[in-house]
């Protein structure tokens, strides 16, 4: 049976995973740093957007794998990409931050989407973002909601 087959080895890759993690000495949450988190409250018929810049001071690369909050319904790691005067964006599972490096969340480039608002956002006032990795350790960040017209620095 194909399938079979397709199960096994998706659970031997699993398992070879889960001893590749375990022989890691620090999780990946330990040696990263978000910093300048920001928000970009938007009426709640449209979705928010949420910026940061992820620093990795680790020895090892790490994988953003999931971002986050209590504050809204859903939160989406996305990317947008202009080619000429066509916009779009596509949603991204994951993100790799070199070691010794960093990855910005910035207008035109990785965004976190934000839809449904638990409550209306109040600018001025920070929401809490979880951001998790590959090896399902996880880094918490307070994040300023700003109005609509914060343009921020875009995406290098
Ligand atoms: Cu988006």
């Amino acid at each position: 049976m194909k399938a079979g087959k397709l199960i096994q080895w998706s659970v031997g890759v699993a398992v070879a995973c889960l001893a590749w993690n375990a022989q890691a000495a620090e999780s990946q949450a330990a040696g990263v740093q978000v910093e300048q988190c920001w928000v970009r409250a938007m009426p709640a018929s449209v979705p928010s957007a949420g910026y940061f810049t992820l620093r990795n001071n680790g020895d090892k690369p790490v994988t953003l794998s999931e971002v986050a909050t209590p504050a809204f319904g859903m939160a989406m790691m996305h990317r947008s990409e202009s080619n000429g005067s066509m916009a779009k964006m596509e949603m991204v599972s994951s993100v790799p931050v070199p070691a010794h490096g960093s990855v910005s969340f910035a207008p035109s480039g990785y965004h976190v989407m934000l839809e449904e608002p638990a409550k209306p956002l109040k600018i001025g006032a920070t929401l809490p973002l979880t951001l998790s990795f590959a090896d399902g350790s996880s880094v918490s960040a307070n994040c300023a909601i700003k109005s609509p017209a914060t343009l921020g620095q875009p995406a290098q």
